[in-house]
């Protein structure tokens, strides 16, 4: 059967592609050039990825990220393709959306994790037409990208896991379960009991179970061993990475470091990743030594706190780094939360994965003390001047916890600013005004 495809850039520079006569796989063929369109996007920070209206060049910060950094900061993009290749080759995908879940069982079982919390408004208007207006912007966005079928990696996983974390998540799982194959783990709301750690290790358990019924595939206990320790590597390196801000002054600004952190999740050739990140680091170090300075002394040094960021949300680092300060420390689920400790690599694989991911520190754990014992650490080992937290609009454990956070601040004498914010760029001007006022009175 004969048939053509032409792919036609229009005036956006935007493919779109024109069927001559329609062959057997049409469909998937265009499903596919569909997605490549939408990647142009991305690409252009038109709309899937966008950069907030508004967002000005940073006053006293580099702006555009040099060339060293330029590889994580379009990581997101370029992985689509990679992704693609992937499935290409037969290789499962498994989406995710929280950092509880337990990576080393899917690479344990040769399957490539990705995850999939979006960080624009694109598909909020969509989301909203079944979830209600009050809810978190990342949990509409997640919900959102879905449905409309926007999202690339929700698009080529195979299997999508969550954890029952805060209620809109866990209720957005029931919705979603309608149109992906979801399996929820149930995620123990404390760390202190013993029956919460016998029940996050029945869960680790299950999910081998569900992953190997899955995916047709046995994962060992050397398996889940070597795979604890290929991501402990990661976690060595990413940490060796963002500790280079304790020097004064730092030598990479706070938006090329998140962008390192932010970006290194979509990177899937493992063993590429980590020897570019050796390689970045090596760089960063030795511009530093030959004088290289990006930040200047005099910036206000920040650590940030709360929500996870990326995408959107790099406005608040923003509106921070053109008002005199610089982030150097991210105690978030973009940060140091899943970068600061190691899974041992001794004993029982299936115990060590429960240990290290229990106490992650999430407002959703009552009570948060290992949120409360970064943070301090944080403050400290990178000489913090002041602490700004992002909370997402609706998002209750977190505003919840504000309270707690400002008490334990006041208590070590380091100033805190907490912003509310979603994933539109309505509110770029207040979040400068306030995160200029704030690092005008440090
Ligand atoms: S471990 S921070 S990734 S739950 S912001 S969806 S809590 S209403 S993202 Fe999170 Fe895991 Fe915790 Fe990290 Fe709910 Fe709040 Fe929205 Fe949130």
């Amino acid at each position: 059967m004969r048939y053509c495809f032409v792919a036609l850039a229009n005036e956006d520079n935007r493919y779109r592609v024109r069927a001559g006569q329609a062959c057997p796989n049409f469909k998937a063929i265009k499903a596919f050039f569909a997605l490549i369109s939408q990647i142009r996007t991305i690409g252009q920070f038109g709309r899937m990825f966008k950069m907030p209206d508004g967002v000005q060049a940073n006053n006293h910060l580099p702006n555009k990220l040099p060339e060293i950094f330029e590889s994580f900061g379009e990581a997101r993009r370029d992985g689509f393709l990679a992704m693609k290749a992937i499935k290409d080759k037969g290789i499962g995908v498994v989406g995710t959306f929280c950092t509880y879940t337990p990576y080393e069982v899917f690479t344990a079982a040769g399957l490539v994790p990705v995850g999939l919390c979006s960080t624009s408004d694109e598909t909020i208007a969509e989301a909203e037409k079944t979830l209600p207006r009050n809810l978190c912007p990342l949990i509409k966005a997640s919900y959102g990208f879905a449905v409309a079928d926007k999202c690339p990696y929700m698009y080529f996983s195979d299997l999508v896991v969550g954890e029952n974390t805060c209620d809109g998540k866990k209720k957005m799982y029931e919705l979603l379960g309608r149109i992906k194959d979801v399996y929820v783990m149930d995620l123990p709301q404390t760390q202190y009991k013993d029956s919460a750690k016998l029940l996050w290790k029945e869960e680790i358990e299950a999910l081998k179970e569900k992953v190997e019924a899955r995916f047709g595939v046995t994962v060992t206990p050397e398996d889940l061993v070597r795979a604890i320790k290929e991501r402990n590597r990661e976690r060595v390196l990413l940490k060796e990475l963002y500790e280079l801000s304790k020097a004064t002054p730092p030598p990479m600004t706070g938006l090329q470091q998140l962008r390192i952190l932010f970006g290194s999740q979509f990177k899937f050739d493992h063993e590429a990743k980590l020897a570019e990140l050796r390689e970045t680091i090596d760089k960063i170090k030795e511009n530093y030594a030959q004088g290289q300075r990006p930040v200047p002394a005099t910036a206000k040094r920040i650590a940030i706190t709360g929500c996870p960021m990326g995408g959107a949300t790099e406005k608040v680092v923003q509106a921070i780094e053109e008002s005199g300060g610089v982030v150097v420390a991210y105690e978030n689920c973009t940060g140091a939360k899943q970068f600061d400790r190691q899974v041992s690599e001794n004993g029982n694989p299936i115990e060590a994965l429960a240990e290290y991911y229990l106490n992650i520190g999430c407002a959703v754990m009552t009570p948060n003390k290992n949120r409360l014992e970064l943070l301090g650490r944080l403050c400290r080992e990178f000489k913090a001047d002041g602490v700004v937290e992002m909370v997402l609009q609706a998002c209750q454990p977190y505003s919840v916890e504000t309270h707690t956070i400002r008490e334990f601040l006041d208590g070590i004498s380091v100033p805190f600013l907490s912003l509310e914010t979603d994933y539109s760029s309505g509110d770029v001007g207040q979040l400068k005004t306030r995160a200029a006022a704030f690092i005008e009175m440090l």
